[in-house]
């Protein structure tokens, strides 16, 4: 198996956790600069996007549809409920998504020479991603208390957030959650 992928994204770091998580060792291919349009790193992956697992013949597009694909595969107890059907868990999934897609789009346009500043839609992207984590952070309490891959999307995507700068990061109970665990063995070694 191959795991098309860059070092520093975020999408690619929970599945990359994942994998640590599992014990898997897989190739990884790093793909280069995301903000480029040329087709050809991303081999079969339409989207030009990472991350993109390929398993033999198959390849997988997209984080969370690459994870579920491991776990039937390889970890049929599930153990970082990654197969998840609880509301709750996919509420914080989906909006913890949103806030990372926000980002990227305001990082690739300023990166290709846009400035976000200059155009509403880009406000509107910077007010969700400071409403996301306003509600994760009003709700990371219950996150839960053994590390899951909830845990390893949050990590994720906080230290992303981190390490780019675009938003406001007084989230305190969000950023105690991460802290809680990113010392762990399997979070730390994948640290951008
Ligand atoms: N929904 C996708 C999002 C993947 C994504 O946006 N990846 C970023 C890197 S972190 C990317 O490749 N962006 C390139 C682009 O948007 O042109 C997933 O969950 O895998």
């Amino acid at each position: 198996m191959q795991l098309f992928y860059t070092p520093r994204s975020h999408f690619s770091r929970k599945v990359r956790i994942l994998l640590d998580a599992l014990g898997l060792e897989i190739e990884l291919i790093d793909v280069g600069n995301v903000a480029d349009a040329i087709a050809a790193p991303y081999g079969p992956n339409p989207l030009m996007k990472v991350p993109m697992l390929v398993d033999g013949a198959l390849s997988v597009f997209d984080s969370d549809h690459i994870a579920a694909y491991l776990v039937r595969k390889l970890d049929r107890s599930d153990q970082f409920d990654v197969l998840s059907t609880d509301a709750d868990t996919l509420n914080a999934r989906a909006v913890m998504n949103g806030v990372m897609a926000a980002e990227v789009e305001l990082i690739l346009a300023a990166r290709t020479g846009l400035d976000t500043r200059a155009h509403r839609r880009f406000d509107k992207l910077r007010d969700s991603i400071q409403q996301g984590l306003a509600w994760l952070d009003a709700r990371s309490g219950h996150f839960p208390s053994h590390p899951t891959y909830l845990t390893f999307h949050a990590v994720s995507m906080w230290d992303h957030l981190v390490l780019y700068q675009v938003a406001d990061l007084a989230f305190p109970n969000l950023r105690d959650y991460v802290m809680h665990w990113a010392s762990t063995p399997v979070i730390a070694r994948s640290t951008p």
